[in-house]
């Protein structure tokens, strides 16, 4: 039975039921026992299996088509009227077109299935943030997920009462058809549709296809924005908390820095962090003309390989209980394991395919993008203001990327829209884990290549006219913690040691602190940074990391030129400024 009476919703799900032909459409309300008999069928048709409910309490293992195990952006599009809105880092097809294709698709494709109709919200319920969503979908995989990931229940249908003003996202898992994959939003129609994927990224529509590619939209017509950042909290031993927010392509350590432990010296002296988010974070401006931030999410979706006790035990704690593990090794104890967790595979357990699994066959037991889905509140340092729902604010904005040589340890940006400057020229390195050339240097302005629901020089025009509306912007930085020395050895330790370049940032803030000016920015003095407790970098590597070379940066402009050619006219004149200052000083 429908558990609402809004009749834009009632005829949405009516449209979506004629079309896909369910056996049936199941209202969830998001209940604890709802979910549970949904575990109960999932585990009798084989989508789950228990894990070990001493070990792993309220834990379920998922394994993937082997064809479904990543974001697809080749097959990701985004369908306003207009090619020229979508720009040139996006797919687009004219929404008819696409429509038509999506139809034949979706005809027919939940017969013999149930159509779960999921309400949830972005954000807590009636916060000022919160935007809310229906997910119609035929997984119940999917259903799981997104009741971690989102805060999914009946008073999203209370909450948005008779108001049209909902994200429609219609998922099928179909056939598992790599041919007939389509991730697809339709800006103007608020609406999603996903077809013949169950992967995370691909089908769980409230993260990437709603909170950030629907959400930049929103964020551009309502005047916030919706960026792939963390936001973190940083308590200094006076007791103050500052937030910061941070954007990372991939593999860069976003989520080491979203849990970060301080090093032992500092947490000595009083300093402690506060997770907020780990993927998204929703920014609007505050009465108080500060920037204001939301984690949107109430869980995490994170990579599993590499997560240990020594890397992040903060996030290694958020999966051990009420978790859904996807793609990693199932150990005969009914526990799970995965590369980089310790170094004693299990030698009688099965790999991520279902196979038996024999680690000395020097074949990875766990997809490299296998997934912990968590809730949030299972992680030991998440803020007590999580749930706020006014959000945090923000004091500094801080990009980042992984760069062997060029790129500073840390400076800041010298004003909002040099800021947005560095964030568009933003770019990181290639590890062996993606696909491309390793070493080879891919361009991701603020992280957001695969996400920005619009024309990317269109965006960057919204976050030079944010400054407008905020009185007391964020200051701007950009970080990079892998530069390397000639033979590729790591200069600076990252991880909880990333702590002394945020205690810098955060004297800058409260401008406290020193620094030079140089045209890239401000950088601190080698005095700014403190050492104390960590000779494994002597003061020469220090001063190193944090000394910019024109010589360097002559090739760096080079090829921000060529990025930046491929906006054309759209390119704000802002930003063209910042590149011929630095043009002028490269010579
Ligand atoms: C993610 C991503 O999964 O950015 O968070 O790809
Ligand atoms: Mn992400």
């Amino acid at each position: 039975m429908a558990l609402t009476s809004n009749k834009h919703v009632l005829d949405w799900v009516k449209e979506c039921a004629d079309l896909c032909r369910p056996d049936e459409v199941v209202w969830l309300d998001g209940s604890e026992e709802e979910l549970a008999a949904l575990r109960r069928q999932a585990v009798e048709e084989g989508i789950l299996i228990k894990l070990n409910e001493e070990k792993l309490p309220g834990c379920y293992y998922h394994r993937s088509n082997p064809n479904d195990v990543a974001r697809v952006e080749s097959r990701t599009f985004i369908c306003c009227e207009k090619q020229e809105d979508a720009g040139p880092t996006n797919n687009w097809m004219a929404p008819d077109e696409m429509k038509a294709i999506l139809r034949d698709i979706y005809d027919g494709c939940m017969t013999g299935r149930k159509m779960y109709v999921i309400p949830y919200s972005m954000s807590v319920v009636g916060s000022p943030f919160a935007k809310y969503g229906f997910e119609l979908t035929d997984s119940i995989y999917v259903v799981l997920n997104m009741a971690i990931m989102t805060r999914m229940g009946k008073d999203v249908y209370d909450a948005l009462g008779d108001s049209p003003d909902f994200i429609k996202g219609l998922h099928s898992a179909a056939q598992m058809d790599p041919e007939k994959r389509y991730i697809v939003h339709f800006p103007q129609e608020n609406s999603i549709f996903s077809v013949n994927s169950a992967y995370g990224g691909n089908a769980l529509l409230g993260k990437k296809c709603f909170a950030l590619r629907i959400a930049s939209c929103l964020g551009r017509d309502e005047g916030w924005l919706a960026e792939h950042m963390l936001i973190l909290g940083i308590q200094d031993p006076q007791g103050k908390i500052t937030y910061v927010c941070a954007a990372f392509p991939s593999a860069c350590g976003k989520t080491n820095l979203a849990m970060l432990i301080p090093p032992e010296y500092y947490r000595k002296k009083g300093w402690k962090c506060w997770t907020v988010g780990d993927d998204i974070a929703w920014l609007r401006p505050g009465p108080d003309g500060r920037l204001w931030a939301v984690n949107p999410e109430n869980g995490f979706f994170g990579v599993a390989p590499g997560t240990s006790a020594k890397s992040n035990p903060n996030a290694l704690e958020s999966t051990r209980k009420n978790t859904i593990f996807t793609n990693v090794v199932l150990k005969k104890d009914g526990t799970v394991w995965w590369e980089g967790m310790d170094k004693n595979p299990p030698t009688d357990a099965e790999d991520w395919k279902g196979n038996p699994w024999d680690p000395a066959s020097g074949v990875k037991g766990a997809h490299p993008n296998s997934r912990f889905t968590a809730p949030a509140k299972n992680c030991p340092c998440v803020s007590p203001e999580f749930d706020n729902p006014q959000g945090v604010p923000i004091s500094a904005i801080i990009f980042g990327g992984r760069r062997a040589r060029t790129v500073p340890l840390v400076y800041q940006s010298k004003s909002w829209a040099h800021g947005v400057f560095t964030g568009s020229i933003m770019g990181s390195e290639k590890t062996a884990a993606a696909e491309g050339q390793v070493g080879e240097l891919r361009r991701d302005p603020m992280a957001m290549l695969p996400f920005c629901g619009y024309h990317m020089a269109d965006y960057w025009q919204h976050w030079l006219d944010m400054e407008g509306k905020i009185s007391d912007p964020p200051k701007i930085f950009n970080v990079n913690w892998f530069r390397t020395d000639e033979k590729g050895n790591f200069l600076w330790p990252g991880f909880g040691e990333n702590l002394r370049v945020l205690e810098w940032i955060l004297g800058r803030c409260k401008d406290s602190v020193g620094a030079v000016e140089t045209p890239l920015g401000y950088l601190p003095r080698p005095e700014d940074i403190d050492l104390t407790g960590l000779d494994e970098v002597p003061a020469d590597t220090l001063r190193e990391l944090v000394s910019v070379d024109p010589a360097a940066w002559k090739g760096e402009v080079a090829d921000i030129r060529t990025h930046y050619a491929k906006f054309g006219d759209k390119l704000p004149q802002a930003l063209r400024d910042c590149l011929k200052d630095l043009e002028s000083w490269v010579g």
